[in-house]
């Protein structure tokens, strides 16, 4: 068994839903089972900044699937869900991007693992860190925490639905 963690973001219409289906059809796969699912933050659009604020969770999965087959579950899914692609960092229902798949540094044509800027995004570190604290990055060797420290716009990140597992307990209105 494989371990991965993917990011997941929305900001276009039902983002909490968008999220919530993704993580279903992640989870109905047979060679998918997911262990972890971060609160939701509401964040600022980083890249192309013209566009709707986001949702964004990390989940941390168990797989059989290799690299690139996962990678084929999340376009499946992001199709399922009705993603167009219209240009890079546009606006999306939902994006699935693998972050980590075990200690393991993947390089292909389609594929890089670990994801080329998720150390530069607080988006991605601080649900990250929210359930894997001491995680380490596989070709930095630093652990996450400490790259999060140096990222200075952490502002634009913000706990939106809290969650304890999968309950749901508390929410924050931004
Ligand atoms: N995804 C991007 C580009 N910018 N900004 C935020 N806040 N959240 C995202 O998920 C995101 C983004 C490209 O995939
Ligand atoms: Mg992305
Ligand atoms: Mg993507």
């Amino acid at each position: 068994m494989n371990i991965a963690y993917l990011s997941l973001g929305s900001n276009i219409g039902e983002r909490e839903q968008f999220l919530n289906e993704a993580v279903l059809l992640l989870n109905s796969h047979a060679n998918i089972n997911v262990m972890q699912q971060s609160s939701l933050y509401e964040t600022d659009p980083v890249g192309f900044t013209e566009q709707g604020k986001f949702l964004n969770i990390v989940v941390k999965i168990e797989t059989s699937l290799q690299p690139e087959k996962l990678l084929n579950q999340c376009l499946q899914i992001e199709k399922d869900l009705g993603r167009v692609r219209e240009f890079k960092w546009g606006p999306r229902v939902i994006d699935l991007d693998i972050l980590l798949y075990n200690q393991e540094n993947v390089v292909s044509e389609s594929l890089l693992i670990p994801h080329p800027r998720m150390h530069e995004r607080a988006f991605v570190l601080i649900p990250l860190l929210e359930i894997a604290p001491y995680l380490v990055h596989p070709i930095k060797l630093s652990p996450f925490s400490e790259l999060l420290d140096e990222i200075p716009d952490k502002e634009g990140v913000r706990l939106w639905k809290q969650t304890n597992g999968v309950d749901v307990f508390v929410r924050f209105e931004s």
